[in-house]
């Protein structure tokens, strides 16, 4: 190895390895209706692993009692293609900004991204589509997962509308495509993705090289990710590399078919039905999660019970949560914990004592714009968007 490489770019080669040899098991991690292997990859703590080549890690639920940042080297990981890089000289990446809509195509260094355009920081959850997918019911394909395909972080870069300013995007520009170093190797298509020319110039869609403080981890985006507030995780394309500003709309397979949900107010359609019409994916809908007490927990009768959780929504930011521990007849308001940013996760907290038995806990937000979240769950052929009010039911004895 060249004796210049940086001790990162070292410590990543060495990660690659380990990520073609396949790691090993450390333990396992119980789900809806089974067990998954907990393994530690490059950069992570022991993550659950939904599959290992593409590697797709999920944050174990219980870290998200932590506090309301979900710490890097425990955030998930979603890939969709298995040619994913496992080194990448940041001293060398470039990001391409090119289309038929642009007058000034150019490429750029990381070290000119970092210093040619004033940096902002944003807190904001990424949360997979998919989230909770594995709880739908009746069950539906792909990636059975739990709650843990979200996670909230700080993410320091500088705004696309900089960046795109720099090309003099043309009248015609209609998308902004984005494309990122990981490849398909057994067909399915590269992974791009697209955004409308306004949302992409909204000065919060950003370019980001930090995640909380520090360089964002290699299976995260290393060494710079679109940061899409408020969007779904599909968006936020890990190790962008290409840019382009295009007249038309752009319908590569991972725009269309994928990434659809059903046209119409709820997203959702009559369980085992197909959407008549489909849009792209967009904003998050409202989410609340208890995080402090699992369903099926013991906890001692007769004592105080203090109870805390998260909730966020797609970007008006979260005006009020309520409880219940009478699986739903009667509500009462949690109180906030501190504002982070309408973005981000919000914590809440709530305590009652409870009599010995059975309880059955639940928590329903509300968003700045009266959005809310539905007691009985909604159902759609892709599993996407997964919002309902969850219960968490505990015996005190
Ligand atoms: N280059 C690239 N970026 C990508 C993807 C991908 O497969 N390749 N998956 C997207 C999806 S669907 C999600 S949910 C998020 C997950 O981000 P994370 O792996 O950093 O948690 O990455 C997005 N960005
Ligand atoms: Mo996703």
């Amino acid at each position: 190895m060249p004796a210049h490489l940086s001790l990162r770019r070292r410590a990543l080669l060495a990660g690659g390895a380990g990520l073609l040899a396949g790691p090993a098991a450390a333990f396992t991690h119980p789900f809806a209706n089974g067990e998954r292997r907990l393994v530690a990859y490059p950069e992570k703590r022991p993550l659950i692993v939904l599959t290992s080549r593409p590697p797709q890690l999920e944050t174990p639920f219980e870290v998200f009692n932590d506090g309301p940042i979900t710490p890097n080297d425990a955030f998930f990981v979603r890939y969709h293609n298995a040619g994913i890089p496992t080194s990448i000289d940041a001293d060398t990446h470039q990001i391409k900004v090119s289309g038929n809509a642009i007058a000034k195509p150019f490429a750029l260094s990381m070290a000119e991204l970092k210093t040619a355009f004033k940096p902002v920081e944003i807190t904001a959850v990424n949360q997979c589509s998919g989230n909770g997918r594995g709880l739908f019911n009746p069950r539906v394909t792909g990636g059975q997962l739990a709650n843990g395909a979200m996670g909230n972080a700080r993410w320091l870069g500088v705004p696309l509308k900089d960046l795109l300013a720099r090309a003099e995007p043309k009248n015609s520009a209609r998308q902004v495509v984005f494309n990122g170093l990981d490849e398909a190797l057994f067909g399915g298509g590269d992974f791009v993705k697209s955004l409308d020319v306004a949302h992409a110039m909204d000065g919060e869609v950003m370019l980001a090289w930090q995640m909380n403080g520090a360089d964002i981890p290699l299976l995260n985006g290393y060494p710079v990710k679109l940061i899409v507030p408020g969007y779904y995780g599909t968006y936020w394309v890990k190790h962008l590399s290409e840019i382009e500003v295009i007249d038309s709309v752009y319908e590569g397979f991972w725009m269309k078919p994928a990434y659809r949900i059903p046209d119409n107010d709820c997203a959702c359609v009559e369980p085992g039905t197909a959407p008549a019409a489909t849009r792209p994916i967009a904003r998050l809908n409202v989410r609340s999660f208890i995080t402090s007490v699992a369903d099926g927990a013991r906890v001692p009768a007769g004592a105080p019970l203090a109870v805390k959780g998260i909730a966020f929504d797609g970007g008006q930011g979260i005006r009020e949560v309520a409880f219940s521990t009478d699986g739903g007849a009667s509500w009462r308001g949690a109180t906030l914990g501190e504002d982070l940013g309408r973005y981000s996760f919000r914590e809440f907290r709530f305590g009652f004592t409870p009599a010995p038995g059975q309880h059955d806990l639940r928590v329903r937000a509300w968003n700045r714009s009266g959005q809310s979240q539905p007691m009985e769950a909604l159902w759609q052929p892709a599993g996407y968007m997964r919002n309902v009010v969850e219960s968490v039911r505990i015996t005190a004895a």
